[in-house]
């Protein structure tokens, strides 16, 4: 039933979602958020997927919540409970962030609002040069949420999070990739292949290794220097157990290119 709104395919390792209501700009029903948090949740323990690629269908990435959702267009009846609606991004945003696999967004257009914060919740965002972001709450008398208080201010500082959320306006793909708060933006015709082939790449990668950076880099937000050295140390003494460690250094000394299983 859900399947509809967001499209799942595997292939080379890399599980592709692609939000899939086009004709609304992909904006989020809370089926469609409930379908991406499974299937994050889901890739978490699937040995045959070891990197997601977020992107949307048609011209938009991500309008945003679903306005005619949660306030009916002709003003008739009770508004869902906003709490209700914002748990479920929650527990979307969670999930991404407790992957520890990479998560890449391919921003194929306008990422705004809940869309904007979804693409920054990723561990790359690539976008196109058509693509833009707004955070858009402001303009309807919204916080920004789906974690963008906190993602923006740790991408962008504090003074440019302050204008973008207040202002709400729209920042181009350019413009985002030079004050940091995305990887890369890229020529519209070439952002599939672009984003594709980094997932792919990321795929072959030592996948535990990669999720430990993720976990670590999650901790930074908050830990103390002390705290985080710990860490490191701890994770390092996990990554340094796995199999992948062991072949990235048998292949090092034995000047050929590693082969990595993602144990
Ligand atoms: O409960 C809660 O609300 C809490 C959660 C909040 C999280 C949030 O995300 S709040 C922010 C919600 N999003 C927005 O405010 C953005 C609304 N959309 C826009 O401002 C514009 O659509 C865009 C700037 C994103 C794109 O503009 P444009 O000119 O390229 O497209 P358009 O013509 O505005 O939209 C095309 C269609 O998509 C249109 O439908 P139509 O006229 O063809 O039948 C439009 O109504 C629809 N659409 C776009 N965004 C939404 C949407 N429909 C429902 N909800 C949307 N967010």
């Amino acid at each position: 039933m859900t399947e509809q709104y967001v499209l799942r395919g595997v292939s080379d390792g890399v599980l592709t979602l692609t939000m899939n209501r086009p004709e609304v700009l992909n904006s989020c029903n809370r089926p469609m958020v409930a379908a991406l948090r499974d299937g994050f949740a889901a890739a978490a323990g699937d040995d045959g997927v070891r990197a997601v690629l977020l992107t949307g269908a048609g011209r938009a990435f991500c309008a945003g919540q679903d306005l005619a959702e949660v306030v009916p267009p002709d003003g008739a009846g009770p508004a869902p409970d906003i709490g209700d609606v914002v748990g479920g991004y929650n527990a979307l945003i969670l999930a991404m962030r407790n992957l520890e696999k990479p998560v890449i967004a391919a921003v194929n257009g306008v990422a705004a609002g809940a869309g904007a914060n979804i693409a920054l919740a990723c561990d790359l965002v690539v976008a196109a040069e058509s693509a833009s972001f707004i955070q858009a709450f402001s303009k309807i008398g919204l916080i920004p949420d789906n974690g963008g208080t906190f993602f923006l201010p740790r991408l962008v500082g504090m003074a440019r999070a302050t204008s973008l959320t207040m202002l709400a306006d729209r920042v181009t793909a350019t413009q985002a990739e030079q004050m940091g708060m995305i990887y890369k933006c890229v020529p519209t015709t070439a952002l599939m292949d672009t984003a594709s082939e980094l997932a792919r790449h990321l795929a072959t990668q030592p996948t535990r290794g990669l999720g430990l950076i993720k976990r670590a880099l999650n901790a930074s937000a908050t830990n103390g220097l002390d705290e985080q050295l710990a860490l490191e140390a701890q994770l390092q003494a996990e990554a340094g157990s796995t199999a992948d460690y062991r072949e990235g250094v048998k292949a090092f000394i034995e000047k050929r290119p590693p082969v990595f299983t993602g144990h």
